[in-house]
Protein backbone atom coordinates (compact mmCIF):
# COMPACT_ATOMS: atom_id res chain seq x y z
CA UNK A 1 0.00 0.00 0.00
CA UNK A 2 1.63 3.57 -1.13
CA UNK A 3 2.24 6.07 1.53
CA UNK A 4 -0.12 8.34 -1.13
CA UNK A 5 -3.10 6.12 -0.72
CA UNK A 6 -2.84 5.71 2.90
CA UNK A 7 -2.97 9.48 3.44
CA UNK A 8 -5.66 9.78 1.06
CA UNK A 9 -7.36 6.95 3.35
CA UNK A 10 -6.93 9.26 6.18
CA UNK A 11 -8.22 11.93 4.72
CA UNK A 12 -11.42 10.78 3.39
CA UNK A 13 -12.10 8.92 6.52
CA UNK A 14 -11.58 12.15 8.36
CA UNK A 15 -13.83 14.72 6.35
CA UNK A 16 -16.40 11.61 6.39
CA UNK A 17 -16.14 12.22 10.41
CA UNK A 18 -16.50 16.14 10.13
CA UNK A 19 -19.82 15.45 8.10
CA UNK A 20 -22.23 12.99 10.20
CA UNK A 21 -22.60 14.80 13.16
CA UNK A 22 -24.42 12.70 16.23
CA UNK A 23 -27.38 11.20 15.51
CA UNK A 24 -29.29 13.02 18.38
CA UNK A 25 -27.84 16.35 17.26
CA UNK A 26 -30.09 15.90 13.93
CA UNK A 27 -32.37 18.42 13.90
CA UNK A 28 -35.83 16.94 11.75
CA UNK A 29 -38.26 19.60 10.79
CA UNK A 30 -41.78 19.48 8.90
CA UNK A 31 -41.81 20.26 5.12
CA UNK A 32 -42.97 24.02 6.07
CA UNK A 33 -41.15 24.56 8.96
CA UNK A 34 -43.37 24.54 11.71
CA UNK A 35 -41.84 22.67 13.95
CA UNK A 36 -38.39 21.52 14.63
CA UNK A 37 -37.92 18.34 16.60
CA UNK A 38 -34.31 17.69 17.59
CA UNK A 39 -32.11 15.49 20.54
CA UNK A 40 -34.70 12.46 20.05
CA UNK A 41 -33.57 9.20 22.03
CA UNK A 42 -35.48 6.27 23.87
CA UNK A 43 -34.02 4.16 26.66
CA UNK A 44 -33.64 0.33 25.49
CA UNK A 45 -37.06 -1.93 26.26
CA UNK A 46 -37.98 -5.19 26.47
CA UNK A 47 -40.19 -7.14 24.01
CA UNK A 48 -43.62 -7.24 25.68
CA UNK A 49 -42.81 -4.28 28.16
CA UNK A 50 -43.34 -0.43 27.62
CA UNK A 51 -41.41 2.30 25.74
CA UNK A 52 -40.66 5.74 26.33
CA UNK A 53 -39.16 8.26 23.65
CA UNK A 54 -37.95 11.89 24.14
CA UNK A 55 -37.19 14.74 21.67
CA UNK A 56 -37.81 18.54 21.73
CA UNK A 57 -40.01 20.65 19.31
CA UNK A 58 -39.63 23.90 18.55
CA UNK A 59 -42.60 26.07 17.66
CA UNK A 60 -41.32 28.20 14.92
CA UNK A 61 -44.70 30.36 14.21
CA UNK A 62 -46.03 33.01 15.78
CA UNK A 63 -49.62 30.59 16.71
CA UNK A 64 -49.80 28.31 19.46
CA UNK A 65 -48.68 24.72 17.89
CA UNK A 66 -50.80 21.46 19.41
CA UNK A 67 -48.67 17.80 18.92
CA UNK A 68 -51.86 15.94 18.93
CA UNK A 69 -50.20 12.59 17.78
CA UNK A 70 -47.47 10.30 17.79
CA UNK A 71 -47.33 6.72 16.00
CA UNK A 72 -44.93 3.58 15.68
CA UNK A 73 -45.18 0.20 14.00
CA UNK A 74 -43.08 -1.00 17.40
CA UNK A 75 -46.55 -0.81 19.53
CA UNK A 76 -49.86 -0.37 18.79
CA UNK A 77 -50.74 1.53 21.73
CA UNK A 78 -48.95 5.07 21.96
CA UNK A 79 -49.64 7.39 24.05
CA UNK A 80 -48.59 11.35 24.89
CA UNK A 81 -48.08 11.29 28.65
CA UNK A 82 -46.99 13.89 31.67
CA UNK A 83 -45.80 12.91 34.61
CA UNK A 84 -46.58 15.08 37.36
CA UNK A 85 -45.54 14.83 41.16
CA UNK A 86 -48.88 15.57 43.39
CA UNK A 87 -49.07 17.52 46.45
CA UNK A 88 -48.37 14.57 48.18
CA UNK A 89 -45.16 13.75 46.59
CA UNK A 90 -46.32 11.07 44.39
CA UNK A 91 -45.35 10.86 40.48
CA UNK A 92 -48.66 10.21 38.28
CA UNK A 93 -49.02 9.76 34.62
CA UNK A 94 -51.62 11.17 32.57
CA UNK A 95 -52.61 10.80 28.97
CA UNK A 96 -53.01 14.00 27.14
CA UNK A 97 -54.82 14.50 24.25
CA UNK A 98 -52.46 17.54 23.20
CA UNK A 99 -49.21 18.90 23.83
CA UNK A 100 -49.44 23.00 22.84
CA UNK A 101 -46.50 24.11 22.72
CA UNK A 102 -46.39 28.38 22.75
CA UNK A 103 -45.13 30.59 19.77
CA UNK A 104 -41.10 30.73 19.90
CA UNK A 105 -40.86 27.89 22.77
CA UNK A 106 -39.54 24.68 22.65
CA UNK A 107 -40.79 21.84 24.48
CA UNK A 108 -38.52 19.39 25.79
CA UNK A 109 -39.98 15.91 26.44
CA UNK A 110 -37.82 14.28 29.01
CA UNK A 111 -37.56 11.84 31.91
CA UNK A 112 -40.31 13.40 34.51
CA UNK A 113 -42.12 14.98 32.25
CA UNK A 114 -43.87 15.14 29.04
CA UNK A 115 -43.06 11.74 26.98
CA UNK A 116 -44.50 9.39 24.33
CA UNK A 117 -45.51 6.15 25.73
CA UNK A 118 -45.27 2.96 23.45
CA UNK A 119 -47.09 -0.03 25.41
CA UNK A 120 -46.58 -3.65 24.69
CA UNK A 121 -43.97 -3.17 22.68
CA UNK A 122 -44.11 -5.85 19.65
CA UNK A 123 -40.30 -5.86 19.23
CA UNK A 124 -37.70 -4.89 21.84
CA UNK A 125 -35.88 -1.41 21.55
CA UNK A 126 -32.45 -2.41 20.95
CA UNK A 127 -29.42 -0.04 22.11
CA UNK A 128 -27.59 1.50 19.16
CA UNK A 129 -30.54 0.83 16.87
CA UNK A 130 -32.99 3.27 16.13
CA UNK A 131 -36.12 3.47 15.21
CA UNK A 132 -39.06 5.80 13.19
CA UNK A 133 -41.91 7.51 15.29
CA UNK A 134 -44.08 9.79 13.14
CA UNK A 135 -45.65 13.04 14.76
CA UNK A 136 -49.13 14.55 13.90
CA UNK A 137 -49.46 17.93 14.44
CA UNK A 138 -53.04 20.31 14.33
CA UNK A 139 -52.82 21.62 11.53
CA UNK A 140 -52.33 18.55 9.67
CA UNK A 141 -48.36 18.63 9.86
CA UNK A 142 -46.87 14.96 10.13
CA UNK A 143 -43.33 14.28 10.62
CA UNK A 144 -41.61 11.44 10.94
CA UNK A 145 -38.60 11.27 13.04
CA UNK A 146 -35.85 8.88 13.46
CA UNK A 147 -35.20 7.61 17.22
CA UNK A 148 -31.80 6.45 18.31
CA UNK A 149 -32.01 3.58 21.09
CA UNK A 150 -30.06 4.54 23.96
CA UNK A 151 -29.12 2.28 27.38
CA UNK A 152 -31.94 1.45 29.04
CA UNK A 153 -30.57 3.90 31.97
CA UNK A 154 -30.23 6.73 29.94
CA UNK A 155 -31.46 9.77 31.35
CA UNK A 156 -31.26 11.92 28.45
CA UNK A 157 -30.22 12.18 24.63
CA UNK A 158 -26.31 11.95 25.46
CA UNK A 159 -26.73 9.06 27.74
CU1 LIG B 1 -46.22 7.43 30.39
Amino acid sequence: MSKTFLSKLGCSALVATLLIPPAHATAQQTADGDAVVENAWAPAAEQGGVGTAYFSVRNTTPEPLRLIDARTDLASIVALHKTEVDTKGVARMSALPTATIEPGVTLTLEPGGFHVMMIDLEKPLLEGQSFPLRLKFYDMDELTIEVPILGATARGPGG
